[in-house]
């Protein structure tokens, strides 16, 4: 079997963080799971230290000073994650919209053959029940945005429900990446395609989240489209 590094960031993620590792935990695929919690007020630090501590070895905990952000957090749990060489390295968001009953589908398709597979809002089967019709648009956008400007073929860019082939991973100059939030995983995207590895998409239905507060504002969306502009002005020189 295969062997799976699922990394959870969390800031004030109490409501959430205990059910969600213990539904991975007993998920039929071989997981353990990083918790990279930036020292949230809310205390889901300490409550993943206990999940650690009743579950050796396969949860661990990556505590920071404060709040610095999505991207760098992705950054320091794929460090850990190299240091156990999974199979395959999962991120995911705490607050189960991206829900845990979709990683046996992302894992199968990785094995059989892809670099980089997507939990999809926007391949058939995938859907966003819950999202009003602005925030359709303005996901829509910015997906239209990635695949013109960009040449990103993935329906889904700036999703960040993904499962990453670990050796794919430690190839990618991931360290360079400047930018956070869902401008990190559009620029993820496009190192991965560029590199001419092969990316995949499951469709997932992507619910809100039931309890805590999102905490990636709307200054996120623009800041995305100033990456998708610096990358495409990177596309253009070559
Ligand atoms: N460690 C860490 N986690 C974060 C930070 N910002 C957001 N998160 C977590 O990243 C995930 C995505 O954030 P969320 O608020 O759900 O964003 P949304 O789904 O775009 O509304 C959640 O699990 C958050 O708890 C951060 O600065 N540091
Ligand atoms: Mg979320």
């Amino acid at each position: 079997m295969t062997t799976t590094q699922i990394i959870v960031p969390t800031y004030n993620e109490c409501e959430n963080i205990n059910q969600l590792v213990l539904m991975l935990l007993e998920l039929p695929v071989d997981v353990s799971v990083i918790v990279v919690d930036d020292n949230s007020p809310d205390g889901t630090g300490q409550l993943a230290d206990q999940l650690a501590e009743q579950h050796p070895g396969r949860v661990r905990v990556i505590h920071r000073s404060g709040k610095l952000g999505l991207g760098t957090a992705y950054l320091a749990g794929y460090r850990e994650a190299f240091t156990l060489q999974p199979d395959f390295i999962i991120t995911m968001d705490a607050d189960f919209s991206h829900h845990p009953r979709f990683i046996p589908s992302m894992v199968e398709k990785a094995g059989n053959g892809f670099d980089l597979v997507i939990g999809s809002r926007y391949v058939p089967g995938g859907d966003t029940p819950d999202f009003p019709w602005y925030r359709r648009l303005l996901s829509w956008g910015a997906n239209q945005f990635a695949h013109v400007l960009l040449g990103l073929r993935a329906r889904d860019a700036t999703a960040g429900f993904r499962c990453y082939r670990r050796e794919v991973l430690e190839t990618l100059p991931i360290d360079s990446i400047k930018s956070s939030g869902y401008s990190f995983l559009i620029e993820m995207l496009f190192l991965v395609q560029n590199a001419g590895y092969r990316v995949g998409e499951v469709p997932i239905i992507f619910e809100d989240r039931k309890l805590g507060q999102s905490k990636i504002s709307q200054q996120e969306i623009v800041k995305a489209l100033n990456t998708v502009f610096r990358l495409f002005f990177r596309r253009l020189s070559g």
